[in-house]
């Protein structure tokens, strides 16, 4: 087994983490450091580690000593679930909170599964993640809801499904075992397309692939090569049906207790890193794809065709109505919202382009 969650959940430290009790702000001049910690779902040399370690460097840097940040990968702290839990209770201040994981939670987060609403463009994307106001508040007020506070979204990459067989048709998904975050809307997303979708924690996936208790997975490039799952898949399809995208949340009692400066401080430490990790993803995702046809030459890569990709869209439509009777009014706003964002930012983009 390549990683294995279980054997590495310290249960030592999630006592720990909560005997620390919540810090205020910065500390005083002269006191120690205040610790800020910050529990991300990936592994050391992922996504968002690149993304909490740039936060870590900054925070401390322009905090003038003043905060230090503990970064927490995963397999240190349980599964994206327990994080989540970690940061509602103030165990951890910040935490990577992905839709995949948080929709039984959050119905609302699932608007951020739905295949074929995302641009083909993903600086469209990421330019509405980082930018949309209006989408930020509606979604912070559901996080809110839920003891979260909403700081931000970003794109990992696109999704790409891997299997010992060509997947270019919804009819090739049939009776497919494909592993799912845990998120509702997943089950009845793959169901639309004939498989017969499994949930299980990322942890698990490496050893329900080899020991063939699920036939596929979807993750970005640069997860699959880093858990080890191309090992153990033959093919990978790229249709560009959804970005991964990670939302960051901190616990609301401690953001709402951070002095004027500390919160404006990690304000712009968040704006900055929406550029850097956009970056960072794509350099990864293009690094890895090459480790991947490097170490594993007779691995079948295959992008759909955009009559192939047509086919999977046509199927996955019902999905939309079924995200509304799950996420309710709010739901619907936010499901306008988006379409309409992407086609304002596509919009832009084209006329941008076209000008110069
Ligand atoms: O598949 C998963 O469960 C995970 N995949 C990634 C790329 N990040 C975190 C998430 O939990």
């Amino acid at each position: 087994m390549r990683f294995c969650l279980r054997s590495v959940l310290i249960s030592a430290l999630l006592p720990m983490l909560v005997a620390c009790g919540q810090p205020s702000g910065t500390s005083e001049a002269g006191a120690a450091p205040t610790e800020w910690k910050f529990a991300i779902e990936e592994i050391q040399g992922s996504v968002q580690d690149a993304y909490a370690q740039k936060f870590k460097a900054l925070i401390e840097q322009r905090s003038g000593g003043h905060v230090k940040v503990t970064v927490y990968p995963y397999g240190t702290l349980g599964t994206s679930a327990q994080i989540t839990e970690l940061a509602q209770s103030g165990s951890v201040q910040f935490a990577m909170a992905s839709p995949g994981h948080l929709g039984s939670v959050i119905p609302e987060v699932q608007l951020f599964l739905l295949h074929f609403v995302f641009s083909d463009d993903e600086e469209v994307n990421q330019e509405v993640l980082a930018k949309s106001r209006p989408l930020q508040a509606l979604l912070n007020k559901a996080y809110r809801a839920k003891e979260l506070q909403y700081l931000g979204a970003f794109t990992e990459g696109w999704m790409v499904w891997t299997a010992n067989k060509a997947i270019t048709t919804p009819a090739d998904f049939d009776g497919v075992k494909i592993r799912t975050m845990v998120s509702p809307l997943l089950l009845d997303l793959y169901e639309l397309y004939g498989a017969n979708p499994t949930p299980m924690a990322y942890s698990e996936v490496y050893s329900g692939l080899q020991l063939h208790m699920i036939d596929a997975q979807v993750n970005p490039v640069f997860a699959i090569e880093e858990m080890g799952f191309y090992e153990v898949q033959q093919d990978m399809i790229f249709a560009k049906q959804l970005p991964f995208i990670a939302t960051v949340v901190a616990n609301p009692a401690f953001y709402d207790a951070l002095s004027e400066t500390d919160r404006a401080l990690v304000q712009s430490v968040k704006s900055e890193l929406d550029d850097y990790v956009f970056d960072v993803q794509e350099r990864l995702n293009t690094e890895r794809l090459e480790t991947i046809r490097q170490k594993k030459p007779d691995m079948v890569i295959i992008h759909l065709s955009e009559a192939q990709r047509a086919a999977f869209r046509k199927a996955s439509l019902p999905i939309r109505e079924k995200y509304v009777e799950l996420a309710g009014d709010s739901g619907r706003a936010l499901l306008k919202m988006l379409l309409a964002e992407i086609e304002r930012v596509s919009a832009a983009t084209a006329a941008a382009s076209r000008d110069t």
